[in-house]
């Protein structure tokens, strides 16, 4: 699973990063190359079985994250994507627009003031411009190749979902709004059109503005539609100096500026959330894991997460909710008031479900 972060320059992507995975960026190198790095997704439920089971090894979820380097703002009538910077782009599986929101003289805006929904339209219009380039040059291709090609329908059919894309573009519409048919997943899977990927639009406010921030959030919502686009403000400067703090120190702070989570938590929850992803653990005295599936999983597609040779093997699933074991306070408790059960390989996860897999 990987997120990027894209955004204009100067708007606080590599603060954002560096926050987000505690990767201390040398300033000298920060515009040079893109930054990445693996997070472990936070999540209190593995910590409690992990008290629970007192195992040898914790293992959280992993999320990685990449700070993009290239958006240049430079003659708005031109596109400011570049083919390089499009490549680094496409292989995220959700992007993360950072938009500034914070004032500060001494730190330039490319646009010479601060305005959030001319910035959030000024990335759309180029990611937007991006997949329609690609949809025409792919219908051109397409056409020029009819005529060599053996198996005419399936080229036929190949240019009648790239013309209802284009159509769909043509309206100013991201490809996230199109419901797409199981035939057109293949093109999203090899093309990676960067309208289709789930949008979370970091604002990132100033200091001075945490108490205004869910105010001028939910304004922003209601501005803003579209299905699979979030909005989360963060405080880029506040929350990388609470990064330094220890945990109790971190707290009080906190509670003063009003902040109730920190940004991993906002930021990966809303990215879960937007992903259509979810959780689910294997717990034992030797290792308590979290591991991430979509929503709608079988056991079985579960099973292969862990192990390929699970999948292919599986026989069943022991399968207990994590608020069963929790409030039964061991599998012997579930098992007595009947919440442990045995599943097949059909059986469509929930999230937080603890899996055992029984295979051959
Ligand atoms: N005052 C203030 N300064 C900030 C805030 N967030 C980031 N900055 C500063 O703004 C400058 C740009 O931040 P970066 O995180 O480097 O921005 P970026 O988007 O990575 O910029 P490029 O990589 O150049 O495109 C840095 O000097 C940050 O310290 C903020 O919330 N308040
Ligand atoms: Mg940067």
């Amino acid at each position: 699973m990987q997120i990027g972060l894209i955004g204009l320059p100067y708007s606080g992507k590599t603060t954002l990063f560096q926050t987000l995975t505690s990767v201390h960026i040398d300033a000298a190198n920060a515009k040079r190359e893109s930054n990445q790095a693996i997070v472990k997704v936070p999540d209190a439920r593995l910590d409690k079985l992990t008290a629970m089971f007192n195992p040898k090894k914790k293992v959280n979820a992993n999320i990685e994250i990449v700070d993009i380097v290239g958006v240049q703002k430079g003659d708005s009538t031109s596109s400011q994507f570049n083919s390089q910077f499009i490549g680094k782009v496409k292989t995220n599986d959700a992007l993360i627009h950072v938009v500034r929101g914070f004032e500060d003289d001494t730190i330039p805006h490319p646009d010479g003031s601060i305005n959030v929904l001319r910035d959030i339209a000024t990335i759309d219009d180029e990611l937007l411009l991006t997949d329609m380039a690609f949809v025409e040059a792919r219908l051109e291709k397409l056409e020029k190749d009819i005529m060599k090609q053996k198996d005419k329908d399936l080229v036929k059919r190949e240019i009648a979902s790239m013309q209802r894309w284009q159509a769909h573009l043509e309206q100013n519409k991201p490809l996230r709004q199109l419901d797409f048919p199981e035939e057109e997943r293949i093109y999203l899977k090899n093309y990676q059109p960067l309208t289709a990927k789930p949008l979370l639009i970091a604002v990132n406010m100033s200091d001075s503005n945490v108490s205004e921030s869910a105010k001028f959030v939910a304004d922003l919502k209601q501005q803003i539609t579209g299905s699979k686009i979030s909005i989360e403000p963060f405080f880029a400067k506040i929350e990388q100096e609470l990064s330094l703090l220890s945990d109790e120190e971190k707290a009080v702070f906190m509670e003063e500026y009003g902040l109730s989570d920190s940004p991993l938590d906002r930021m990966l929850g809303s990215a879960y959330h937007l992903l259509g992803l979810q959780s689910f653990f294997t717990v034992g005295e030797d290792e308590c894991r979290a591991w991430t599936i979509r929503k709608g999983m079988t056991a079985q597609d579960a099973a292969g997460v862990i192990h390929t040779d699970f999948y292919n093997k599986f026989i069943r699933a022991e399968v207990v909710s994590y608020e069963n074991l929790i409030d039964a306070g061991s599998y012997a408790k579930c098992k007595e008031k009947g919440t442990f059960r045995l599943e097949g390989k059909d059986y469509i996860c929930n999230d937080g479900d603890i899996l055992n897999i029984r295979h051959g």
